[in-house]
């Protein structure tokens, strides 16, 4: 065998390990990576520390969760994606006034209730995050932040009460009109508040379990079978336009499913208040 020979036969292996290499390393980690859906970001597993020691007795301690990875929607529910959903099952219609308030299609859905966002996600092929999931993604990877970019909130950031900046809205704005978080993920702060999965649960900081957990004693999958007839309170995040509301990453409310329009004490002057849903899906490993 020449010398050149050898030198092929060396460089065909070389080539070849470097073939192998990568699927095999990946299939020790045990992750199938699977496709990310389309406006969907992948949130990778995790552990973050949970509620603000500054905030409301619910919203504290702080303390260390767990979640494992899965996909969230980039934005919120946009009118345009609630109404194909409306006109593929004869769901109940928006109410009037959302136009008002979220006039084109690229404006995020309002006026809808904790049962209308279940279904819509079902539909969707998905499900709400839990209050743990909702938080981990909008804190995008920082720690101990007061926003998902920071601690100082400006109208660049983010829609709330209020105008200046790039906030430019008394009411919603277009979804994604301000920066995204580390995780890709846009108007986890402000704009509408977003509905979470599990029930409110005034002990559930102390208590929590600290991996996956959900608010409530009762499984996703319970939640999801009998969520039409619920009607425990459920948890409300993020934030919103109408005054007396705070977009932080831990700051929480609390509403009756039922809700679509409301005022949260001591607000008496929100005109309305609006929901959505941030749709999630779990990565089923
Ligand atoms: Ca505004
Ligand atoms: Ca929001």
């Amino acid at each position: 065998m020449t010398h050149q020979t050898k030198l092929k036969i060396v460089m065909l292996g070389v080539m070849m390990f470097l073939f192998l290499e990568k699927p095999i390393l990946h299939a020790q980690t045990g992750d199938p990576q699977p496709t990310v859906p389309k406006d969907m970001v992948r949130i990778p597993a995790g552990e973050f520390q949970m509620g603000s020691n500054d905030a409301d007795s619910d919203e504290k301690p702080v303390h260390t969760v767990y979640v494992d990875a899965f996909f969230m929607d980039t934005h919120e529910v946009t009118v345009g994606q609630y109404k194909r959903f409306i006109s593929a099952t004869g769901h109940r219609a928006l109410p009037d006034w959302v136009s008002k308030y979220s006039p084109t299609d690229r404006h995020p859905v309002v006026g809808i209730s904790w049962h209308d966002a279940m279904a819509y996600a079902q539909w969707a092929g998905k499900r709400l995050p839990t209050e743990a999931e909702w938080e981990y993604a909008a804190r995008g990877g920082l720690a101990g932040k007061e926003y998902p970019w920071g601690d100082t909130l400006t109208h660049d950031n983010a829609n709330y009460p209020g105008t200046g900046g790039r906030d430019q809205w008394k009411y919603t704005a277009p979804v994604g009109s301000f920066p995204a978080n580390g995780y890709g993920l846009y108007d986890m702060a402000g704009n509408v508040w977003e509905w979470c999965l599990d029930e409110y649960d005034k002990d559930f900081y102390a208590n929590s379990e600290s991996r996956n957990p959900v608010a409530g004693g009762v499984s996703i999958s319970d939640i999801i079978k009998s969520y039409n007839n619920s009607s425990k309170i459920r948890v409300v995040r993020g934030g919103t336009f109408t005054p007396c509301a705070s977009p932080t990453a831990a700051g929480t409310i609390r509403l009756t499913p039922a809700t679509v329009m409301g005022f949260v004490a001591p607000c008496p002057v929100s005109p309305v208040f609006e929901f959505m849903n941030s749709s999630a899906k779990r990565i089923e490993n």
